[in-house]
């Protein structure tokens, strides 16, 4: 089917009846305000007005057909200014949450999407037949450019695919970013010396609109192999403008999100959220644990995990990220909703091993590699020494 317009399914609570409250949200969210004015056109009626396209009473939802000709496509920000815009504040309206939105696809003509695909990103780091492990160096911040490539160092050769800056770590007094960089790198490019495999380094490059690419080129530049961004404070545009600029894998944190995705009946669906990440170059995404620290829909998790990897317009897959409060015994059940196309993260899970970063990251590769061979963890764990300590520790 090819969609001229754009669709927008809403969950609804209200006392209006369902297409009342849809066709609320359709006027607010285009030709209309809260009464009758003189000013308009009958052009602006027939082109320009957004419909109720159908409603769901069981699943109390509404679907919005929202004409082309209302989008500037090229323009992210005003997409959301529409279809999730002035809608969450109509009073008459007691809930309503963003479900899901369906693109037209003239629209994907204005983007590149994701550089790389799930699988160049395990091509490069040696990990075809498994799924990835990383790290988020901890703690979230305090440590020097040196101490945070120790760290790095010891994750690396433990086995870890990737480490991670944290989300709030950027560039604060206590840990420039450019020497961040050049430390780190230089300890991956020896512990590839040792190991034989590459190790991604995503560097959080977060920061205000007018630093934001240049923060990212210039990591390039020091020898960053990966940027990491917080796509929900900084804003789709900046993911956009910031994956346009390098060619490097982009990995997007969806710090903040939980204000908005985590109530299930007003906000916005983390699929919606996916699927822009998508479109904007993201090349992997947190998009919750199935078992782990943080709140998670499990329904909405596979929803995001297939939205991230199902053929879409063209675009390059999109790897998830599986983080949160994971150790070791955690793993299977992650990567029992996943499947072989995940990246596992632990911060807390490897750094806290009572024998260290290098053992956490050991205990770590342990569990996916018996989670690859369909081997129960404890019993894996009879002959892995840094896997039966955290299974015992944790
Ligand atoms: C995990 C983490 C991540 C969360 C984000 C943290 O650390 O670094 O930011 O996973 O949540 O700061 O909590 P731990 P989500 O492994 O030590 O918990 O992935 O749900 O967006
Ligand atoms: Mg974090």
């Amino acid at each position: 089917m090819v969609y001229m317009s754009l669709f927008a399914r809403y969950f609804v609570e209200s006392d209006m009846s369902l297409f009342e409250a849809g066709e609320n949200i359709a006027l607010e969210e285009s030709v209309g305000t809260w009464t009758e004015v003189h000013t308009s056109t009958d052009w602006i009626e027939k082109e320009l007005k957004a419909t109720v396209s159908s409603v769901d009473e069981a699943k109390n939802e509404v679907v919005v057909e929202f004409p082309d000709l209302l989008f500037e496509f090229d323009n992210i920000p005003q997409i959301l200014s529409i279809v999730a815009g002035n809608l969450f504040g109509l009073s008459e309206i007691d809930n309503v949450r963003l479900q899901d939105i369906t693109l037209p696809k003239k629209l994907f003509k204005s983007y590149e999407g994701p550089k790389y695909t799930i699988d160049e990103l395990k091509e490069f780091v040696g990990a075809k037949n498994r799924p990835l492990v990383g790290t988020i160096v901890k703690p979230k911040v305090g440590l020097s450019p040196t101490e945070t490539a120790e760290v790095s160092y010891e994750a690396a050769v433990g086995g870890v695919d990737l480490i991670k800056d944290d989300e709030t770590l950027t560039n604060q007094e206590f840990c420039p970013i450019e020497d961040r960089v050049i430390n780190v790198m230089e300890m991956l490019d020896k512990a590839r010396d040792e190991t034989g495999s590459n190790t991604f380094y995503a560097v959080n490059i977060t920061a205000d609109s007018n630093q934001v690419v240049e923060r990212a080129v210039k990591a390039v530049e020091n020898g960053a192999n990966m940027v990491m961004i917080d796509v929900i404070t900084t804003g789709f545009s900046a993911l956009r403008m910031v994956s346009e600029a390098v060619d490097v894998p982009v990995h997007v944190h969806r710090t903040m999100h939980a204000a908005m995705t985590r109530n299930p009946k007003h906000g916005i669906s983390m699929l919606p959220i996916s699927k822009l990440v998508r479109l904007c170059g993201g090349t992997q995404l947190h998009t919750g644990s199935y078992h782990g620290k943080m709140h998670g829909d499990i329904k909405e998790i596979d929803a995001c995990r297939d939205a991230l990897k199902d053929n879409w317009h063209g675009l390059n897959n999109v790897l998830p990220v599986a983080s949160g409060g994971i150790h070791p015994e955690l793993v299977k059940d992650n990567l029992d909703g996943y499947g072989m196309n995940c990246l596992v993260q632990a911060g807390g899970g490897i750094h806290g091993h009572p024998d260290g970063t290098k053992a956490g990251a050991k205990a770590m590769r342990q569990a996916i590699d018996a989670w690859t061979k369909e081997i129960n963890p404890k019993k894996y764990a009879e002959t892995h020494k840094e896997l039966q300590t955290a299974l015992k520790h944790w």
